[in-house]
């Protein structure tokens, strides 16, 4: 009698406790994106004006046919390496192909060491109109640094690819064939909606036999509590090579409050609630040293952010803007 009386007491507490913390998210929350942007990020080098000019914007005409995005974070060694072997490509495929039109954007996320200068000596040796920099006044973090970039972007297909250069840059063409099959019935491609992902799960199995027990568990406790949450049709939400069209970057990226680790969970959420059509194409994945996520820390990170993500869009303290699919 006793303990009932003691356990519903308890069964209450929590409920309150529960309510209350769903309450203070909901009033805490801003429904849209607040996306702020410092005067000195609307500007990119023209190395050989030796001047400043203003980037263009996500909602001008596209000039060229790709856009590829580089988010940087104190990457001085590593971005010599990844930019080396994706120019030589792009340089490569726009030789062969005078369509092939293209752009570097390097978004150099607040970073402490010389990443925009190697930048910049890209943007020297390639030129502005092919390379260019954009130095980002304080650290915003992965997803809000490839926002940035897109937001500057001319291509009518937007690619964003890590700095670390661990998937095999000619893996574009898979992803690039693959978004061109979910376009086919749009004339535009800059105005179709479709989301293309480089993807490791293939080389999952593999990754098991060198990996700790721990390890193991943990990444198969993150991709259940990923699809159980958040995106069901993705196996790989994490890898860093996503090509998109510029509409999809549009509305995507004007509706993603993740700045952080997780928005690549929140960017594939927000494409399946809108019906934009997501394929996942398998890369060539090399292990580059000098990752910065740490091990376990990381994955909790993500794990908190993903609850957290689901709660406020179960909540609606996060919205989705709607009207962001029209033109
Ligand atoms: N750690 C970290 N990486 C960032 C940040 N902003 C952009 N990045 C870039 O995000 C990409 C992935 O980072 P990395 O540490 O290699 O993670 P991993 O490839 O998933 O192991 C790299 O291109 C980083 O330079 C940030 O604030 N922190
Ligand atoms: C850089 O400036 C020169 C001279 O004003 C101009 O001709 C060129 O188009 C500019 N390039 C870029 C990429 O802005």
């Amino acid at each position: 009698m006793d303990l009932l009386a003691v356990l519903s007491f308890l069964i209450v507490i929590a409920l309150v406790a529960v309510i209350i913390l769903c309450c203070v998210i909901y009033m805490t929350s801003e429904a849209y994106p607040v996306i702020q942007s410092y005067d000195s990020e609307k500007m990119y080098q023209n190395v050989s004006a030796g001047m400043k000019a203003e980037f263009p914007s996500i909602t001008d005409v596209p000039t060229r046919l790709l856009s590829v995005i580089v988010p940087a974070y104190n990457e001085e060694s590593r971005l010599p390496v990844m930019m080396d072997v994706c120019l030589d490509y792009l340089e490569k495929r726009s030789e062969a192909d005078k369509s092939f039109t293209y752009e570097v954007i390097i978004v150099d996320d607040g970073s402490r060491d010389k990443t925009t200068e190697v930048g910049l000596k890209y943007s020297r040796t390639y030129g502005s109109d092919k390379v260019r920099v954009l130095t980002l006044a304080k650290n915003r973090g992965k997803g809000g640094a490839v926002r940035m970039g897109m937001f500057r972007a001319r291509g009518k297909l937007l690619l964003f690819a890590d700095a670390d250069g661990a998937t095999t840059f000619s893996d574009f063409s898979k992803v690039e064939t693959s978004i061109r099959n979910l376009c086919k019935e749009e004339s535009d491609i800059s105005e179709a909606l479709a989301v293309s992902c480089g993807s490791r799960a293939h080389l999952e199995e593999e990754s098991i036999a060198t990996r700790s027990v721990f390890r193991t568990v943990l990444m198969y406790g993150f991709h259940g509590l990923v699809s159980l949450l958040a995106v069901r049709d993705v196996r790989d939400t994490q890898c860093g090579f996503k090509l998109m069209t510029r509409r999809t970057a549009r509305v995507l990226f004007n509706s993603l409050h993740v700045e952080r680790w997780a928005f690549d969970v929140e960017m594939l959420y927000l494409a399946q609630s809108l019906g934009i059509p997501i394929d996942e194409v398998s890369v060539e994945w090399n292990e580059i040293e000098g990752t910065k996520m740490t091990p376990v820390l990381s994955w909790i990170e993500m794990g908190l952010d993903l609850f957290i993500i689901w709660l406020r869009y179960t909540l609606r303290a996060w919205r989705i803007k709607g009207d962001m699919m029209a033109h």
